[in-house]
């Protein structure tokens, strides 16, 4: 299994600023844990972070014919982005969107995904761990 992980704008940040509402763990940090993860289940990862919804885009469209699925956090570009909506909608992936924090119970602005719905699920509020868990049902998907 190959497995595509996209992480959205601002997401370089973590582990230097909001601990209470993103976590202590640094990106690079909850990288190596799902690479840790990944290899003990024998998939392969491609990690991605961008702050630029273009490159976003191109990862997508470059993880055709490569990636059996995707895990992404788009950030704020989940509540704004119809163009990252439309690229995974275009490249037909099993896509899980991941977030930290849970969106459902801050500010009514974050209430809205305009990915979850091409998405086959979403998981919001568990910390590092959604990434985990989410890339334990893309591997477990029949
Ligand atoms: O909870 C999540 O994972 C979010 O995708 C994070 C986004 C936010 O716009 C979404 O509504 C929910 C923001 C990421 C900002 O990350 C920071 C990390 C450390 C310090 C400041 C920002």
């Amino acid at each position: 299994m190959n497995i595509l992980i996209l992480h959205g704008p601002n997401l370089n940040l973590l582990g230097t600023r909001e601990p209470e509402v993103y976590g202590r763990l640094t990106l690079d940090e909850i990288n190596a844990r799902l690479e840790t993860y990944a290899a003990a289940r024998g998939a392969t990862l491609r990690i991605v972070q961008s702050n630029h919804e273009g490159a976003l885009i191109d990862a997508l469209h470059e993880a055709r014919g490569w990636a059996n699925g995707v895990i992404l956090n788009p950030g704020g570009y989940t509540h704004t982005s119809v163009a990252l909506r439309d690229a995974v909608s275009a490249v037909g992936l099993p896509a899980i969107e991941v977030h930290l924090s849970n969106i459902h119970a801050r500010e009514p602005f974050r209430h809205t995904s305009l990915i979850a719905p091409v998405c086959i699920g979403q998981i919001s509020g568990l910390g590092w761990l959604g990434y985990r868990l989410a890339l334990e049902a893309l591997l477990e998907r029949e």
